[in-house]
């Protein structure tokens, strides 16, 4: 495959100011009619043909200047008119099937519905058209289709008319007056009811809100109503941003790649991102879709309004979107627990990244497939990047910058270079060394030593930094490193303030004076840089940072480090305390000040993927048996405690507010180190609350439970579960992803098996997540050494490969990182590689996976 690199960027020879769409719609056959007002770049060289994209298209006619033209090539697929005068108008028919279309790229069928997903290059699936965001458009599109089948009928911008048509048919126009890039294009028609809400905007626009989903689901759109009207005004209010047309379309679909896709004025979402009841969805799904609904919106200004001028920009408008929102999730919950789990979610699926062959910048320099690079680098550790500026320049001066950015390159496609220079104008900073994050691949390793005269009453930290060396670029570059630090009274635990320490040189030391005694060192609070910290903090320390630092996520970070420390002593057969350990633990127990939500948080054990990640040769089976040892101990030492929270957080009326959340998070956790204590009524325990919960956070969390013990504890609850949700396909993933899940030894064979089930399909992107998604979460049954779940994973995507490519290529990187391991799963890991390298006809994704990950 071809490898499209950053440095070749061109500017477009052609533009394309207005497009006109027309659509007959069918879900065997619909014809795309274009109207394409072309005219030749000033810049661009004499002569340069027109070339307009395609995928799997072929042209039914071409007219030019409205005469029928037959001087055309077809080139990889795309259509190259040599076109001679400055401007032209092209017109194009083709025929698509969506009800083939299995890739879920360009318009396809889902559920008797059609809909669209264009990002990044799904619209030249559906007309030719120069598919590449620095194409803004005007959009005006016709579309025609059964009225009994597609009673309604969007697409973006506004409906400026409809009517009947012949035949049982009906048509709808609309305009949508912001030129946008191809990407952003999308349709949808089908048989769907509407929330329908409306929000006044801070100068008093009302706009039409409607969430469109199929009829049963209404009253299952309220959260996602809520979140939406909630970032409207978040967006105002923090960043002076307002909507922008009359009306605000979302649709759930239930067959989607993605989560969700930022459409203009037409967002689409996966259904799992709007759908939502307690009864149906657990705690952490409203978050997800508190958290994606506002994502998608905040995308009108970051994304929408301001574009990316090429996919290497991605992170331009993912980054920044995704610390918007991750803002917007915290002022709208907890901001402890809230950065908790984004840094969670960085460690567990950026860290690895950044560590393996897929490692690459949050801007890449090259690519073959671009859906390969919707990451958690270009997301997560982009919005870390944001992040670490707004900790540099602080709220006021960063969003100096944000304003003028949006500004200065409104209606414009942008780099981001572009986005630097704008906040270093609008926001007075100098960010010149810190333009390295966007190039270096890697996570920086920091380590910090504290030490203390007592004489002079002085404390030196001393820090160094380490970029890992990479291929690309032959000089490690310096980052700046903003570490938010401060010094705790090892009597008191209290300090005279944080400090915002800027490491951006290979070594660095500084100094704080009046230090009486030698400080406690309480280093990266808040994770203010996306860093490893290899600080040599002894137990003692740790211990007294989990109970006494008032920065929370340093203290939850403490805890975490104590745990970690300990467990990867103990699987590579080194001495440690750990008694010390235990004491933490139960200090946070008996800590009557601590919010149950952040207790539940604190005594969790660091994950089996995470300590792996910790280890320099990788035994899933040894990490496994260690965390569970310690577990256990843990679960036997303070079952009584337990049992007494557990009890506390007995749910009243089930309600969303914080408390209620905190209880039903802290019950769960409780029961899980009751049932890790072996007490004799485990199961029993489990059962009850699976059997009287009123919500799902309470079933789900009693059938996770449930699902590592035996066929006689657990089968009644798995059969119980499935006969009341199994019409409901976002339950039942759930019902897959918890046997997916378990601990038991044969869960590669029930997997195997549900593989088989009448309710198993591959088409359905949610329930191959499910099932082999959650397979390959689960480090000990995925890494069994037999080898048996490296098999499963490859030949199920060699099968995706074929339908599906994008949702194949995601399983890659898990087999990926086989180098970390001990050998003879490395080995293991590598035949099935190979055997998917060995399979004719990949895709473009799994193949460019693949070949990275043996290269
Ligand atoms: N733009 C793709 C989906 C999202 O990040 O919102
Ligand atoms: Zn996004």
């Amino acid at each position: 495959a071809r490898t499209i690199r950053r440095e070749d960027y061109r500017p477009p020879a052609w533009f394309v100011p207005e497009v006109h769409l027309d659509f007959q719609l069918g879900a065997e056959q619909t014809v795309v009619k274009s109207r394409l007002d072309v005219r030749r770049s000033k810049s661009a060289k004499y002569q340069e043909p027109l070339i307009l994209d395609g995928d799997d298209l072929l042209p039914v006619s071409v007219r030019v200047d409205g005469e029928s033209w037959t001087d055309w090539t077809l080139v990889e697929g795309a259509l190259h008119l040599p076109l001679t005068g400055a401007s032209h108008i092209v017109e194009i028919t083709v025929e698509i099937d969506p009800s083939t279309n299995t890739q879920l790229m360009g318009l396809y069928a889902s559920g008797g519905m059609l809909c669209t997903q264009c990002e990044a290059q799904g619209f030249r699936r559906i007309t030719f058209f120069p598919d590449r965001p620095d194409i803004l458009s005007r959009y005006t599109v016709r579309m025609e289709g059964s009225k009994a089948d597609y009673p309604v009928l969007l697409c973006n911008g506004d409906k400026t008319d409809a009517g009947d048509a012949d035949g049982g048919r009906h048509w709808a126009e609309w305009v949508d007056p912001w030129p946008k890039p191809s990407y952003l294009f999308a349709l949808v028609a089908g048989d769907l009811v509407a929330n329908n809400d409306s929000f006044t905007t801070r100068s008093g626009k009302e706009v039409e809100l409607n969430i469109w989903v199929r009829d049963g689901d209404l009253p299952r759109t309220g959260h996602a109503m809520k979140a939406l009207k909630d970032s409207m005004r978040w967006d105002e209010q923090v960043y002076g941003r307002e909507y922008d047309l009359q009306l605000f379309n979302i649709v759930a679909v239930s067959d989607f790649n993605m989560g969700a896709m930022e459409n203009k004025g037409l967002n689409i979402f996966n259904s799992r991102y709007i759908l939502a009841d307690p009864e149906v969805a657990t705690d952490a799904d409203f978050d997800g879709i508190e958290g994606v609904v506002a994502h998608e919106y905040f995308h009108n200004w970051s994304g929408n309004r301001v574009t990316c001028r090429d996919w290497f920009q991605l992170s331009l408008k993912e980054g920044f979107t995704v610390f918007r929102d991750q803002s917007f999730s915290a002022d709208m919950g907890s901001q402890a627990l809230k950065r908790i789990e984004d840094v969670r979610i960085l460690r567990a699926a950026q860290f690895p990244e950044d560590a393996g062959p897929l490692a690459h910048p949050i801007r890449p320099e090259s690519y073959q497939e671009i859906s390969n690079f919707y990451t958690a680098t270009v997301y997560n550790k982009g919005a870390e990047v944001i992040r670490m500026m707004h900790s540099l320049m602080g709220a006021d001066r960063f969003r100096k910058g944000t304003d003028l950015y949006f500004d200065r390159h409104d209606g414009e496609a942008a780099t981001c270079e572009d986005f630097v220079v704008a906040m270093e104008d609008g926001g007075d900073a100098d960010l010149r060394q810190f333009r390295s994050w966007y190039e270096t691949p890697g996570t920086p390793k920091v380590s910090a030593r504290l030490s203390h005269d007592p004489q002079s009453g002085t404390a030196t930290l001393n820090l160094s930094q380490q970029v890992a060396r990479t291929g690309e670029k032959p000089e490690p570059s310096q980052m700046v490193i903003p570490l938010r630090t401060a010094l705790l009274d090892p009597d008191s635990g209290e300090h005279e303030g944080e400090e915002l320490l800027v490491l951006d040189k290979p070594e660095q030391s500084f100094q704080f004076e009046g230090q009486t005694e030698h400080p406690i060192l309480s280093i990266n609070r808040g994770f203010s840089a996306p860093i490893i910290m290899e600080s040599s903090q002894t137990p003692e320390e740790l211990a007294f940072l989990s109970t006494h630092d008032d920065d929370p996520f340093a203290r939850f970070e403490a805890m975490q480090q104590l745990m970690t420390n300990y467990l990867t002593a103990r699987v590579t057969g080194t001495p440690a305390d750990r008694d010390i350990v235990l004491q933490a633990v139960g200090a946070a127990l008996s800590d009557e000040s601590i919010d149950r939500a952040f207790l539940a948080e604190l005594i969790l054990l660091p994950s089996e993927a995470f300590l792996g990640d910790q280890m320099v040769v990788v035994d899933p089976e040894a990490i496994h048996e260690a965390r569970e040892k310690l577990r256990g101990k843990i679960a036997v030492q303070f079952e009584r405690k337990f049992r007494r929270l557990y009890a506390q957080c007995t749910p009243g009326e089930f309600s969303l507010s914080a408390e209620a959340r905190a209880n039903r998070k802290l019950r769960n956790v409780c029961l899980a180190y009751i049932a890790g204590s072996q007490a004799d009524d485990a199961a029993a325990l489990a059962s009850d609350q699976f059997a009287d919960a009123d919500n799902m956070t309470a079933k789900q969390g009693a059938l996770s439970v449930l699902s590592h013990m035996e066929d006689k504890d657990r089968g009644w609850a798995f059969d119980d579960f499935y006969n009341t949700y199994r019409d409901n396909a976002l339950v039942l993933d759930k019902w897959f992803t918890l046997q997916s899940l378990s601990q038991r030894g044969d869960t590669v064979k029930r997997v195997k098996a549900l593989a088989g089930h009448p309710d198993f399909t591959m088409s359905n992107p949610n329930r191959v997540r499910a099932l082999y998604g959650s397979f390959t979460a689960n480090p000990v049954r995925f890494h069994d050494a037999s080898g048996e779940g490296y098999r499963l994973i490859a030949d199920m995507v060699i099968h995706l490969d074929a339908q599906n490519p994008q949702t194949a290529a995601r399983f890659i990187p898990p087999l990926g990182r086989w180098r970390r391991y001990e050998r003879g799963r490395a080995e293991l890991m590598r035949t099935a590689l190979e055997k998917i390298a060995a399979t004719p006809d990949l895709s473009k994704d799994v193949m460019e996976q693949v070949s990275k990950s043996l290269a």
